[in-house]
């Protein structure tokens, strides 16, 4: 039977990406060691948040516990452990994190071709009352192995070589792009391990729901505003969208990408690049969504061909079902 099939073949994540790249003779593995590594430290934060009541995880950074132990904030710890998954894997040359400032660059012996730029634990203003966050990354090649420099993550988004999240919610779920597609696994925690459950993931060419943070309504510029009053007094005859906004970009993005939808962070009069982080934030993000048939649009261009000069940098974005997207195009187009 084919139900039978489905629950003893079992599509894990590994088994997934060794396939894709089965593809490329060159193939040596190394992309699968890498995953497995960001996996490793997706099911640690995983776990960490679904205990962080009991385990009086949550707290300030430097804080004390009842015991008497320092306690490391969520989002420190899971940088620490991402960071040093990365580099134990081999693999990789260059991390950049949203937790730490500057670039780490590995040291020769444990160097490997893959630059990751990650942000270990996004949506922090959710951890503290258990509302769903998320762990963002992309991958880039770095050019030349044994000379690497911050040129090689400076690159647009568009050469992202791989792209994924990790939303900790009702249940843990990692969305990945290697550039042919878009996948969905679901941890099965009995076996600690993600499974296919969402295959070859296509996003509504044209949704019903917006998402953006209204409450910076006040500063918006013009076409934010026009494309927002549209949403909820549209003039063409089609119904008032509704409105989502949870406030962990993981998760705004995972229902836009399932339901169809916009998700929007634009520039306003006094975060006049918005507030989202192009290479760890914008960018994988962006990939995602062209991969799975939707746009992404940074207010100027293709989110995607921004070329960031900083690592820290920050893009408006606008991303999502293909014609929503349109629209936002069309009114700053106009607006020029
Ligand atoms: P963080 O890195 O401090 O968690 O901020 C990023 C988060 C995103 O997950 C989310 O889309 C956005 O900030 C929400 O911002 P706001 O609270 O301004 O609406
Ligand atoms: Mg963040």
């Amino acid at each position: 039977h084919a139900a039978d099939a489905h629950r003893t073949d079992l599509m894990t994540i590994t088994r997934h990406v060794l396939n894709e790249q089965s593809k490329y003779p060159e193939s040596r593995g190394d992309f699968t060691i890498l995953l497995s590594h960001i996996v490793l430290g997706c099911k640690f934060v995983c776990s960490a948040v679904s205990k962080a009541g009991l385990a009086k995880l949550i707290g300030l950074a430097g804080e004390t516990n009842v015991q008497g132990e320092e306690q490391k904030k969520l989002d420190v710890l899971s940088n620490e452990v991402f960071v040093k998954a990365l580099i134990s894997s081999g693999r990789t040359c260059i991390l950049v994190s949203e937790e730490d400032e500057e670039a780490t660059f590995v040291e020769p012996s444990k160097r490997g071709r893959y630059i990751v730029v990650f942000d270990p634990l996004d949506g922090s203003s959710n951890i503290d009352c258990g509302v769903s966050i998320g762990t963002i990354f992309g991958i880039y090649l770095v050019k030349d192995k044994d000379n690497p420099t911050l040129d090689d993550v400076l690159q647009p988004g568009r050469n992202l070589l791989a792209a994924g999240y990790c939303m900790y919610g009702s249940s843990c779920t990692l969305v990945l792009s290697t550039g042919s597609g878009v996948n969905g696994f679901t941890l099965d925690p009995s076996l600690g391990e993600f499974i296919l459950t969402h295959p070859d993931m296509k996003i509504p060419k044209k949704g019903k729901i917006y998402s953006v943070n209204e409450g910076n309504a006040k500063n918006w510029d013009e076409p934010t505003t026009r494309f927002v009053e549209k949403c909820k007094f549209p003039t063409d005859g089609s119904p008032p969208k509704s409105l989502r906004y949870v406030g962990s970009m993981v998760a705004d993005v995972h229902r836009t990408l399932l339901y169809g939808g916009i998700f929007l962070y634009p520039a306003d009069k006094k975060s006049p690049n918005g507030k989202l982080r192009v290479l760890y934030e914008v960018f994988p993000m962006s990939y995602l969504m062209e991969q799975a048939g939707g746009q992404a649009f940074n207010g100027k261009q293709r989110a995607l061909d921004l070329v960031p000069k900083k690592i820290h940098e920050r893009s408006p974005v606008f991303l999502g079902s293909y014609d929503d997207v349109e629209e936002i195009k069309a009114l700053y187009a106009a607006a020029e």
